[in-house]
């Protein structure tokens, strides 16, 4: 963790993955008979580590709406399903026929171990399984028409017109992007749309009121943006901010990011107003412990990896 993270969001941060990644554990059921290279390579990689960011959205967002251990127990479901989304998607991603991609998260990546056809296996094993997850929501207490705006809230934002629809766009316009319009679709569906979907499910599980979701949606929305500028940011000084020496504002790079369309300063200007406008959203929600929440905004803004 970078040393300008504050102590208890820091411990909060780290507390939530561990809860995270002790329900991953258990999240394929043992009793079902699944090949076990298949089982093997799903579990590879929702065990590889990471941030965990989606998942801590989805139980910070309850808690924030709810103020209940309990909400953020229910949560837990939605909080898998939405880890086991996003694993899937580094998993293809990861493919040669997309990044080709030897590590992720320092290990070698799904295909490098289990070979392409295995790869692709476990990333639909990963997809699939999530909608089976948020459907143990009920189990905790969530009523079924809740559970079922989460699946349909999941189908639309991680699908062909949220997170695919994104990474389709990306791959579509690899030469072709040259304005921030362009750019900003990308980034807003093949990321903001899963921080979307965190953040409107944990609120829903916590019973927000429709007011509290929109103003909760336009942080996320924000937040996201605000996420994937840093990631472009760090992806071409990542080294020197962790090594705290001088960033050197005259960085080439070739790949169509924030960076290069508006220039590394204005990027990190934009990231601190879109992450001041996402705190301001969290005002308008009105919640009732809402310190965590401002708290990831913070320590996003404020990440060195
Ligand atoms: C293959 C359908 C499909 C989609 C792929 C996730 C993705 C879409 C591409 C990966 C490349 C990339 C940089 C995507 C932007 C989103 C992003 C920053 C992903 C990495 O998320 P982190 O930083 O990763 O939360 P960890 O490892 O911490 O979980």
């Amino acid at each position: 963790m970078s040393l300008n993270v504050p102590a208890s969001t820091a411990d909060y941060l780290s507390r939530s993955a561990c809860e995270i990644e002790e329900a991953l554990l258990t999240a394929l059921p043992i009793k079902w008979q699944i090949p076990e290279q298949l089982r093997e390579a799903m579990m590879y990689s929702l065990q590889a580590g990471g941030k965990r960011l989606r998942p801590i959205l989805v139980l910070a967002a309850a808690e924030a709406v709810k103020n209940s251990r309990s909400a953020r127990d229910s949560a837990m479901p939605v909080a898998c399903a939405i880890e086991m989304i996003h694993t899937y998607s580094l998993i293809h991603d990861d493919l040669p026929a997309m990044d080709n991609d030897d590590y992720r998260r320092g290990k070698l990546t799904n295909h490098k171990v289990y070979g392409e056809a295995m790869a692709i296996l476990a990333g639909d094993g990963l997809l699939t399984h999530a909608f089976y997850a948020v459907t143990q929501t009920v189990k905790q207490g969530v009523p079924p028409q809740v559970a079922l705006d989460i699946v349909s809230d999941l189908a639309k934002l991680a699908g062909a017109s949220g997170m695919v629809g994104g990474q389709a766009a990306d791959i579509l316009g690899e030469q072709g992007v040259t304005s921030l319009e362009q750019l900003e679709y990308i980034h807003l569906h093949k990321t903001s749309d899963l921080i979307m979907f965190s953040v409107t499910a944990g609120a829903r599980v916590g019973e927000a009121s429709n007011d509290q979701l929109l103003a909760l949606q336009e942080f996320a929305i924000k937040l996201g943006l605000a996420f994937q500028i840093q990631d472009d940011i760090l992806d071409l000084i990542g080294d020197e901010v962790k090594l705290g020496k001088p960033v050197q504002s005259d960085v080439q790079q070739q790949k169509v990011t924030y960076p290069f369309l508006i220039g590394l300063k204005e990027s990190q200007a934009l990231v601190e107003r879109l992450t001041a406008e996402a705190k301001q959203a969290l005002m308008k929600a009105h919640l009732a412990k809402p310190e965590k929440l401002y708290a990831i905004a913070d320590y996003l803004m404020n990440r060195d990896h």
